[in-house]
């Protein structure tokens, strides 16, 4: 194989392998395309049971300028809860994970967390799994499960007294779904004020259970593996912003909402034939060669 070729397809494998982890995005908003707060709502349907039963477009803050959502401090329960649906995103496999990410402006935290958080979910199916949300919910005070962490659910899910990777263990009464905090790592960030992106990317290593690893600011905080069972993958088709219950009077921005599905690496098929092609010519020719010395 002359030295383009073989280079040229080294580069096109190595790219074969980065570029067959295609992210397809299912679903993305930023919120800076909205005219005003009826086109939010005609795109995230408001879901409150209470007036105002939407959440706020809003310029006060963005994480993507120059728009994000506000959803304001309030004591009443019912209120500011906004529902966006779209095509499922089809189950994982061994081969295929799901990401869900937003950015999540937290204005308080010297508070104790305060109910603000927005989740991924399924419409269908059982409890296992069907939602799986982030951001801070009041069951734990900041001081609880060793500090001031962000936080995340799953329902059927109940946290361990006991982490298997290490760090500290959940504080209090542990139930199914309730929220814990995103504490394993001594990388793990702590809560400050202002944007923070919060993500959690679901997949499957034995394709019996789930498996979930949480990320803070793109920094892996918190993994809970082995959940539930493969009859309870889920196709996930809608994404509720805001936890439509009383926060304290602490409000908090949403932005930059995003749900993507990921194949594992594998070499693309034409990638790797191209080079089979080039490697068969080139000892061809080399037999050539040596027949004509
Ligand atoms: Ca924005
Ligand atoms: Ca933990």
């Amino acid at each position: 194989m002359k030295t383009s070729t073989r280079f040229l397809c080294s580069a096109a494998l190595l790219a074969g392998m980065a570029v067959v982890s295609p992210a397809a995005s299912v679903f993305y908003d930023n919120f800076d395309g909205y005219a005003d707060q009826a086109a939010f709502e005609a795109a995230w349907t408001p879901i409150g049971t209470v007036t105002p039963l939407s959440a706020t477009l809003a310029t006060d803050q963005a994480s993507s300028p120059l728009q994000s959502v506000r959803i304001d401090g309030t004591a009443t329960t019912g209120q500011q809860r906004n529902q966006h649906s779209f095509a499922g995103t089809g189950p994982i496999d061994t081969l295929t994970t799901i990401s869900f990410s937003f950015d999540f402006y937290d204005s308080n935290p010297a508070a104790a967390p305060y109910r603000q958080f927005s989740v991924l979910q399924d419409g269908t199916g059982t409890a296992t799994g069907q939602i799986v949300g982030m951001g801070l919910n009041n069951n734990q005070l900041a001081s609880a499960s060793g500090g001031n962490f962000y936080m995340a659910r799953i329902t059927g899910y109940t946290p361990l007294a006991i982490d298997p990777d290490g760090g500290p263990g959940e504080s209090g009464t542990l139930t199914s779904g309730m929220f814990f905090k995103l504490n394993d790592f001594a990388s793990s960030p702590l809560r400050t004020v202002g944007w923070h992106n919060l993500k959690v990317v679901i997949g499957t290593d034995d394709g019996l259970s789930a498996d979930f690893a949480f990320y803070v600011d793109n920094l892996l905080a918190e993994r809970v593996n082995n959940v539930g069972t493969a009859a309870q993958f889920r196709s996930y088709d809608y994404i509720r912003l805001g936890s439509g219950f009383s926060n304290a009077g602490n409000a908090a921005w949403y932005d930059n909402f995003s749900v993507d599905v990921t194949a594992a690496a594998v070499p693309e098929p034409s990638t790797v034939g191209l080079c089979l092609f080039g490697a068969l010519a080139l000892i061809f020719s080399r037999g050539r060669q040596r027949r004509q010395a």
